[in-house]
């Protein structure tokens, strides 16, 4: 069942749950490669959210910026590939969102443990910002807040939980948005952890 959000925005409630179990291995396999580390942003601070990528590409941060790049900084090394039936999930939650012929190049993967949290951001280091993306979450449940389109907007929370499956294009596609500080948990899939996957179009 789709769920409007907002206008560009949907929410497709459980919508992974079935697929959990193959996303958890996939990300273990991707991590093996590339492996899970805190970026630093431009301003100097480490996040406390650990990341990695798999695709053609890969979205990195430092002390030069945000961007995305085809090597690992960590290993120098191509991210690894994103695994087809990840690309076919995401294309066909696009579709049922309403936006039909989505084909991400890119997954990045967020790991949060307690304590951790991504402060209110806009993505827009992708080059086409006409195409959605799709957010897949995993294990903890987080609190999510999505604002507009200017910093200051105000903000709605939104509980997000294991196999929810958002999709942000069109008029949502630059709203500013983050997680709240991860509350501690156990999870059957994935114990101490929340993962969440966004499929973007990096070019
Ligand atoms: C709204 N991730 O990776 S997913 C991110 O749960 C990110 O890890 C969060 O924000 C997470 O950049 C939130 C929901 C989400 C993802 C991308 C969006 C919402 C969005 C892009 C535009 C607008
Ligand atoms: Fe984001």
């Amino acid at each position: 069942a789709a769920e409007p959000l907002g206008d560009g925005a949907v929410l497709l409630r459980g919508r992974a749950g079935a697929d959990a179990g193959a996303l958890l291995a996939a990300i273990e396999a991707i991590a093996a490669v590339a492996p899970f580390r805190q970026f630093t942003t431009p301003g100097g601070r480490e996040m406390s959210v650990a990341m990695t990528n798999a695709g053609v590409a890969g979205w990195v941060s430092d002390r030069a910026g945000y961007r995305y790049q085809g090597e690992d900084p960590l290993t120098g090394r191509p991210w690894p590939a994103m695994p087809a039936p990840f690309a076919a999930l995401a294309r066909e939650a696009a579709a049922e969102a309403g936006f039909a012929g989505f084909a991400p190049d890119v997954c990045l993967i967020n790991r949060y443990r307690p304590g951790t949290k991504l402060s209110l951001h806009q993505d827009r280091d992708e080059a086409d910002l006409g195409h959605p993306i799709v957010s897949v979450s995993l294990g903890l449940p987080a609190t999510f807040q999505f604002g507009g389109l200017a910093r200051t907007d105000p903000v709605r929370k939104v509980p997000l939980v294991h196999g929810d499956i958002v999709v942000w294009g069109g008029p949502a596609r630059l709203a500013y948005h983050g997680i709240l500080t991860l509350k501690a948990g156990e999870h059957p899939a994935t114990g101490p952890l929340r993962y969440n996957l966004t499929f973007r179009r990096s070019g």
